[in-house]
């Protein structure tokens, strides 16, 4: 929808209505008391899509600049401007430093069972949600959060720091080892860290939401968060503190585990995406969060990085502005197979991924081993993750682009540089030249606003999912007016967060008094919980995500859903499904997950744009509270309560946003 926004419809009636509470924790069945079987929103009243001019590719100064590939100036070569330290601060990733990955972390000392950490453990032939390894092994991670300045595409600007490296430290641990990271809180804001992906099943007060699991980290505090590795593949962390992640405080997380569906020779690591701003997160974050009457848009991306790296076509004279910063290199031996960990860790965009002349194959969704299947592009929404082996078919003097770019037709980007790109290198190429290659990537798959098709992957561990869940859920997704705001509704209430009230914690002492605003669906005792989400927005779609489990994405379409599921037997799975725009304002789109309630926690539902959660699109999956109230959570949380309490007592929190 590039080009587009939305103006404060002022016709918007004030049609929105509150959600009831939630009422006791004492059920066996589902509580919650919100619209359920009819699809259609609480208001009427439509957005109004409004266009704004965008830039052209390159914008004003494209033609001083290579076009089509990297932003290099006329005679440059691929040698960059500026140093590592200066675009990325401490963080290796992009150059050919980079660490490249063994099966699994060795050198403990330790005998290994059968040969290897998780023994005799299988993609294919263990269930990883009921019976994950113990190694008895902790991998300890110590991180300061600051802010500094970096430059990752040469524009200079203060960005969200670990260790002095954006992105942050790679987390690398083996499948079933506890992971132990401190986390210094070193800024003038509150914080927390958030390990995608993870289930959290022995500790569920460290998934790292703040008003959900934990009181934000305050400043000059800290806290350890000390959690299994329950699940392997690849993934990343990220603040949940506001939109702190859209200014850079991220990182990735590989869990070696078995590699029975796939082959290859070399592990290259992390391929982190993510669409880059020039402002400051808390200025996008206020931006999203004006009144309708201000009429502004919502953030546009400026750029698209690869690990953290590309080049911008920078205006003359802009002295904060260096060309020809440096793109991530890669570099490939003919003949080699390798393992790419793609990782969509971005704030907004959808983003299509590709390599020149090479094929990819998806072994993984997510932390989901899959059956592998071909893809020439590679869908990823925000949050999303796909594992893939490419064969080095080229000559040992090749040189290809590797590509990710913005779709337009499904994201909000000014135009100027939505495709980032990265050079691979074979044995023999100069390291100076300038891949030539070109993209097969047609419009039309740029400009599809999906996933893959539900029947093109399947998981390499069958499960079937109960056919006759206990509870079945409708949940609609409108925009709409509070009156002043518009802002993102879940069955017609809109999130807010209590920083010093996290819901896990409340349900742990026994209290229900939840905020209507807190969006809690109080899901009891039930076994197996199926939530039709019907998205009612035209014109954008919405990486749901979901913490704490895999859910079984059983089907998608428009319309009303009809009961159908594909592939019934062994649906696919994963903790991000990216939701496709509703067809027009009356014709939603759908998608229908399912999950086995065998995680007691607090557990978020949520669109992973990171502007649409602060402004609301959010639910708390309660499970099983009875079983929270029995949780022994370390005295560490309600330290990191009482000494946010103590700082915001002198300090003024300026939560404009849902909090998340
Ligand atoms: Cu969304």
């Amino acid at each position: 929808m590039a080009g587009r926004f939305f103006l404060a419809a002022a016709a918007f009636a004030a049609a929105v209505t509150s959600l009831p509470a939630p009422e006791s924790v004492e059920a066996t069945t589902f509580e919650y008391n919100g619209t359920s079987d009819d699809n259609t929103p609480a208001s009427s009243a439509l957005a109004v899509p409004v266009t704004v001019p965008v830039q052209s590719y390159g914008g004003a100064r494209a033609s001083s600049y290579r076009h089509g590939s990297a932003w290099l100036p006329f005679g440059a070569s691929m040698n960059p401007r500026l140093s590592q330290e200066a675009t990325n601060g401490r963080s290796p990733l992009g150059t050919f430093h980079a660490p490249k990955y063994p099966h699994w972390v060795s050198g403990d000392g330790t005998p290994l069972p059968q040969g290897r950490p998780w023994g005799p453990r299988t993609c294919g032939n263990t269930d990883p949600y009921k019976d994950p390894p113990h190694t008895g092994m902790t991998r300890y991670y110590d991180f300061h959060v600051t802010k500094q300045i970096v430059s990752p595409d040469g524009v200079n600007r203060s960005a969200i720091v670990i260790n002095g490296a954006f992105p942050g430290p790679t987390i690398e641990a083996n499948w079933g080892d506890w992971i132990e990271v401190v986390v210094h809180n070193d800024m003038q804001e509150g914080t927390s860290l958030h390990w995608h992906g993870l289930l959290q099943k022995e500790t569920p007060w460290f998934d790292g939401v703040p008003s959900v699991q934990q009181c934000p980290i305050a400043p000059g505090s800290t806290l350890t968060y000390r959690f299994r590795a329950d699940l392997y593949g690849s993934s990343w962390y990220h603040s949940h503190f506001s939109a702190q992640a859209a200014g850079g405080l991220f990182g990735s997380m590989i869990i070696h585990g078995p590699t029975d569906n796939a082959q290859y020779d070399e592990d290259l690591g992390p391929v982190l995406i993510s669409d880059w701003y020039h402002s400051d997160y808390f200025d996008l974050v206020e931006q999203t969060m004006a009144p309708a009457s201000a009429g502004l848009p919502p953030p546009f991306s400026n750029n698209n990085l690869i690990n953290g790296k590309m080049n911008y076509p920078c205006q003359a004279n802009d002295t904060t502005c260096t060309p020809n910063a440096g793109v991530a290199r890669f570099a490939f031996e003919t003949g080699k197979k390798y393992r790419l960990r793609l990782i969509n860790a971005g704030a907004e965009a959808l983003q299509k991924f590709s390599i020149d002349n090479h094929k990819m194959t998806v072994i993984a969704h997510d932390f989901v081993p899959v059956n592998p299947y071909d893809a020439d592009v590679i869908t990823l929404g925000v949050g999303q993750r796909a594992d893939i082996v490419v064969t080095a078919t080229g000559k040992s003097t090749d040189a290809v682009w590797m590509r990710s770019t913005i779709s337009l037709k499904c994201s909000l980007s000014d135009g100027i540089s939505p495709e980032a790109v990265a050079a691979i290198y074979y044995q023999n190429a100069n390291t100076s030249a300038i891949p030539n290659t070109t993209t097969a990537v047609t419009q039309a798959e740029l400009d599809f606003c999906g996933n893959d098709p539900l029947t093109k992957a399947t998981s390499y561990f069958s499960i079937t999912p109960d056919p006759n869940p206990d509870v079945t859920q409708n949940l609609d997704i409108t925009f709409q007016s509070n009156g002043t705001h518009n802002l993102w509704y879940m069955n017609n209430s809109t999130f807010r967060g209590d920083y010093n009230d996290p819901v896990l914690l409340e349900t742990n002492l026994g209290k229900t008094d939840y905020e209507p605003d807190w969006n809690v669906l109080n899901f009891g005792t039930n076994k197996s919980v199926r939530i039709v989400i019907y998205n009612h927005f035209a014109f954008g779609g919405h990486p749901m995500h979901l913490h704490g489990h895999n859910m079984f994405v059983l089907q998608e379409g428009y319309g009303k859903w009809d009961g159908s599921v594909v592939n019934a037997h062994n649906p696919q799975r994963r903790d991000v499904h990216f939701m496709q725009p509703a067809q027009s304002p009356t014709v939603p789109s759908y998608f229908v997950l399912q999950m086995d309630m065998d995680n007691p926690g607090v557990w978020p539902l949520h669109c992973h744009i990171a502007w649409h959660v602060s402004a609301g699109l959010y639910v708390n999956i309660l499970e099983n509270p009875k079983k929270i109230q029995q949780l022994q959570i370390p005295s560490t949380m309600a330290q990191t309560c009482r000494d946010w309490a103590t700082w915001t007592g002198g300090n003024v929190v300026e939560q404009i946003d849902s909090g998340l």
